[in-house]
């Protein structure tokens, strides 16, 4: 029976890691070059897809915090092993893992009107959702590479603009790096699956390419629930039953001999 159970907890647990929504905190710096060797392919990366975003709109220059329809449907997307920035013009999702900070990019296009990352994780129990990311421009096109923040509660549906995490131009031509630290509404908080977008629009001109660096999502962790010791009460539990048990060790040969 205790091994059904044991067999049933990681299955469970299994199914949790395969749907890929990923407990806090939450992070993704881009270091290690084997979580993305192949184009396309992100089963190696926990909790982060790439999706290229093709006609999500049919403008140049449309504002990001405006599309908010569901864009998985669109190709999911990642330009493997770039060495360099130099060259980069085709749009999408580009990972550069040779540069000295290695990062996951996106670029707009013709193509990939609204290039995204779609990141997914558990907020069971916690509030105040706090998600951090440095934008990096990596290139000197100098667009007006809008960037939007979205996030919704379940992986469909439309998604919610989060006003505080758009910025308007996230290159200047010189490498401008633009850092994002916003607490997602209460509606975010306690829930089995939130997940939370990241998308550019294709500018007007040649797109900056643009790092999306230093992932995190945190949220405050639940108190612990009346009742349940503290650390330094199991301590307490801990020394006292280490002296009944040296009492009882020490009184039961002293009673015994009381007796005889
Ligand atoms: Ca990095
Ligand atoms: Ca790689
Ligand atoms: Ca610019
Ligand atoms: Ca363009």
């Amino acid at each position: 029976m205790a091994r059904l159970l044991l067999f049933l907890t990681f299955c469970l647990f299994f199914v949790f890691k395969v749907n890929g929504q990923e407990n806090l905190p939450f992070s993704q710096d881009w270091t290690n070059p084997a979580l993305i060797t192949m184009d396309d392919d992100w089963s190696n990366v926990a909790g982060i897809i790439g999706y290229r975003g093709d006609g999500l709109t049919g403008s140049i220059g449309t504002d990001p915090q405006t599309i908010l329809a569901d864009g998985t449907t669109t190709p999911v997307d990642i330009i493997a092993n770039q060495g360099t920035t130099t060259g980069i013009s085709t749009g999408g999702i580009i990972e550069l893992d040779g540069l000295g900070d290695p990062t996951v990019a996106f670029q707009g296009s013709g193509t990939a009107d609204a290039p995204f990352l779609l990141i997914s994780v558990n907020t069971t129990n916690f509030t105040a959702i706090t998600v951090q990311y440095n934008l990096r421009e990596l290139d000197t096109d100098n667009s007006t590479q809008q960037v939007a923040l979205h996030y919704r509660v379940g992986n469909s549906g439309n998604f919610t603009n989060v006003a505080g995490g758009y910025v308007a131009d996230a290159s200047n031509g010189s490498g401008q790096v633009t850092p994002i630290n916003v607490v997602l509404p209460a509606g975010a908080e306690n829930q089995s699956e939130v997940q939370i977008r990241i998308l550019t629009t294709n500018a007007s001109g040649v797109d900056s390419l643009i790092g999306i660096d230093d992932i995190s999502v945190t949220g405050t962790p639940p108190p612990p629930p009346p009742g349940v010791p503290t650390l330094s009460q199991w301590g307490l539990i801990i020394l006292a039953l280490f002296f009944m048990t040296l009492g009882t060790l020490y009184l039961i040969p002293e009673m015994k001999l009381k007796k005889s």
